[in-house]
């Protein structure tokens, strides 16, 4: 998560005089047609004698004072949040809930009074900056004071439900093994957290114990389910205010083309990878039937997505031990490295910082080390779930993520320190352009660098003992990737498609855990392990659903991160095959990278795109280019399947 994906506020100078102006606070200024400058008589309706017509000139002091008061809102709002997730108490959620109040209240009135200037002909960047203003909140606040309050405090508690999410296990529990060895002198623990959970996943072959993890956490979802429903109506309430149909057509706004068009497009780019997905999920299912059996993964049928060493089956790089292709080809388990050379999270956080570094970026600020979150705290509650910050929106950057020494972690530090990274790019900016070219660009970028964690460059760090250097070795690389990059694919897509038509209406309440189950069968081709109900609300178990995070920038990001990767390794000089190329340590394409991430939201993202890929338009060329070699192998060792479901 960016600290940049809400948004906040207070009333600005600037606004202040301006709905003064217009006769107290919101509603807008009425738009007139008149030229600039012409004084329009008052009408009965308007206490003020006179409205003067809007001039460029005023447009762009009120975007200055916006500017300014945003950095301030923001900044107190982000620091609240920080200190909420850090130590999830009901007063840090109070403070959090007070700084997202105020900024929403204030973006919804600097908005509204923003319309004033619409049909003004603006100089592109600060037209840029109107159009980045109506889009800078995800979940917009309605004006009614009350409910803006309940909508901050069901957002807060819907994260907070969220992180402090445990499962307890009955005395007779086959999970009783994996609670935390107690500490000295401290009570044993009796309840399993998200991590503890994920490990059974990770780890577990054991059929029941599976069912019973992913069971047991899925159960966080069902107490939020009536504040979820509040959350739709206000957001939505909030979002028709400021002009969107709904919250979810806010969120498909953001992409410098019509939502309509945005969601074409999306389409045309699943349509392009998903024969790979079907073939990948074909093979997946055979090796799961051989290793669980038939009656527990019928053949033709979705999988039990407790099966695939995730959570929510997005990535299925835990169970590659099922998936492997050639036995013993090349080993590939850092996770035994990291342990045995007994890498502390600080250490993994450097290696991560010193990929960047060998492109010729800075280093991390001291500040990130003093400020950042690493580890799991005993003590207190806080929300683990990985997230890269820049608090003030000055070059503050911090991470916080609960690390534990896995390849998982360390690919993740990877991504986090990407966004920290465009933070550090574009600080400088005004604040309305501290943002990413668009939000799967922020997603994308510490992703393209991991691709270039090859096992080359990890036995250079004596985190790999050999390269695979034969066929049947590469094959297994590339399986290992396929089942972490195209695994995730339709996870990444139908997050928001269930959002969408939840937030439009599409969705009924009475349908919400149906239609969850129904995309998760129509793209993933998983199956809940057990039964469920309207009684369950199964998305809220994922993060980004209680956290109001939207989710088809990740989507995007897969799709991107290849075709930054193949750019960055064409400047870097490589000509060989594309999943065999790392550029660490390449200065032109840490040039190229930082050319782009300069640029922040200052430009549609296509010129962003164009700068380091030379293309306007998202491609699945290269994630299907990189793939290529492993696709003989799946339709080989699959020919004898019934694949689909
Ligand atoms: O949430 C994240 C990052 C933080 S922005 C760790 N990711 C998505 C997820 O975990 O579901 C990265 C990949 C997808
Ligand atoms: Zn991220």
């Amino acid at each position: 998560m960016s600290s940049m994906s809400r948004s906040l506020a207070l009333v600005p100078v600037a606004v202040v005089s301006i709905l003064a102006a217009c006769g107290g606070e919101a509603p807008p200024c009425p738009q007139t047609p008149s030229s600039p400058g012409t004084v329009i008589p008052a009408s009965s309706t308007n206490p003020l004698a006179v409205t003067v017509v809007p001039t460029q000139e005023e447009a762009a002091k009120f975007m200055e004072g916006v500017e300014q008061d945003l950095r301030r809102l923001w900044t107190a709002r982000d620091r609240a949040a920080w200190v909420n997730m850090n130590f999830i108490t009901d007063d840090t959620e109070l403070l959090a809930a007070t700084g997202e109040e105020a900024t929403s209240e204030y973006m919804t009135k600097a908005i509204l009074s923003a319309r004033r200037y619409a049909d003004l002909k603006l100089p592109p960047e600060l037209a840029r900056k109107f159009a980045l203003l109506k889009l800078g909140q995800t979940i917009p606040a309605p004006s009614d004071a009350h409910e803006r309050s309940e909508l901050a405090q069901v957002e807060t508690a819907l994260a907070g439900m969220y992180g402090k999410g445990k499962y307890c296990p009955k005395p007779d529990s086959k999970l009783l093994k994996y609670l935390p060895k107690p500490e000295k002198g401290k009570e044993a623990e009796k309840c399993l957290n998200l991590d503890d959970l994920s490990t059974v996943l990770k780890k577990s072959r054991d059929y029941d114990e599976l069912t019973e993890a992913w069971t047991g956490w899925h159960a966080v979802g069902a107490p939020m389910k009536g504040k979820y429903k509040r959350y739709v109506e206000l957001g939505n309430k909030g979002a028709k205010e400021i002009g969107f149909d709904d919250m979810g057509a806010l969120w498909r706004s953001g992409y410098d083309m019509t939502p309509a068009a945005f969601e074409a497009d999306i389409e045309r780019l699943w349509q392009e990878v998903k024969p790979l997905y079907d073939e990948l999920h074909c093979y997946m299912r055979m090796k799961l039937r051989a290793k669980y059996g038939k009656d527990k993964v019928p053949v033709h049928a979705p999988i039990p997505a407790q099966l695939m060493g995730n959570m929510w089956a997005q990535e299925w790089n835990n169970v590659y031990d099922l998936a492997e292709p050639y036995k013993g080809q090349g080993s590939l388990d850092v996770d035994k490295k990291l342990k045995e050379k007994k890498y502390q999270p600080e250490q993994m956080v450097r290696l991560g910082e010193k990929f960047f570094t060998s492109l010729g970026l800075d280093a991390l600020p001291e500040t990130f080390w003093q400020r950042s979150l690493f580890t799991r705290p005993k003590d207190r509650e806080v929300v683990c779930h990985a997230s890269a910050w820049d608090v003030q929106y000055a070059n503050d950057l911090r991470i916080k993520m609960c690390i534990q020494p896995t390849e998982e972690d360390l690919i993740t530090i990877h991504h986090e320190l990407g966004h920290d990274y465009y933070f550090h790019s574009y600080y400088r900016l005004p604040i309305l352009f501290q943002q990413g070219a668009n939000d799967g660009f922020h997603e994308g970028i510490g992703d393209t660098l991991a691709l270039s964690v090859t096992p080359g460059y990890l036995k250079g760090l004596g985190l790999l003992d050999d390269v695979p250097n034969n066929p049947k070795a590469e094959v297994n690389v590339q399986m290992k990737s396929a089942i972490e990059k195209i695994a995730f694919l339709p996870f990444g897509l139908l997050i928001d498609k269930w959002r969408w038509d939840v937030l439009s209406g599409k969705t009924p309440e009475s349908q919400w855990n149906q239609s969850w189950w129904d995309l998760r069968a129509k793209y993933q081709g998983v199956a809940p392990p057990v039964t469920r109900t309207e009684n369950d609300f199964d998305p809220g178990a994922k993060y980004h659903i209680p956290a109001s995070t939207p989710y088809i920038r990740y989507f995007l990001a897969r799709i991107y991160q290849f075709q930054f990767y193949r750019a960055l390794c064409k400047v870097s000089g490589w000509n060989g095959p594309l999943n065999q190329c790392s550029f660490f340590g390449s200065k032109p394409a840490g040039d190229k990278l930082k050319a782009m991430l300069e640029l922040g939201a200052s430009k549609p993202w296509p010129e962003a795109m164009r700068i380091i890929t030379g293309q306007e338009k998202a491609d699945a060329t290269a994630i299907l280019e990189y793939f290529a070699p492993l696709r003989g192998y799946l339709k080989e060792e699959t020919k004898s399947e019934q694949c689909g479901w």
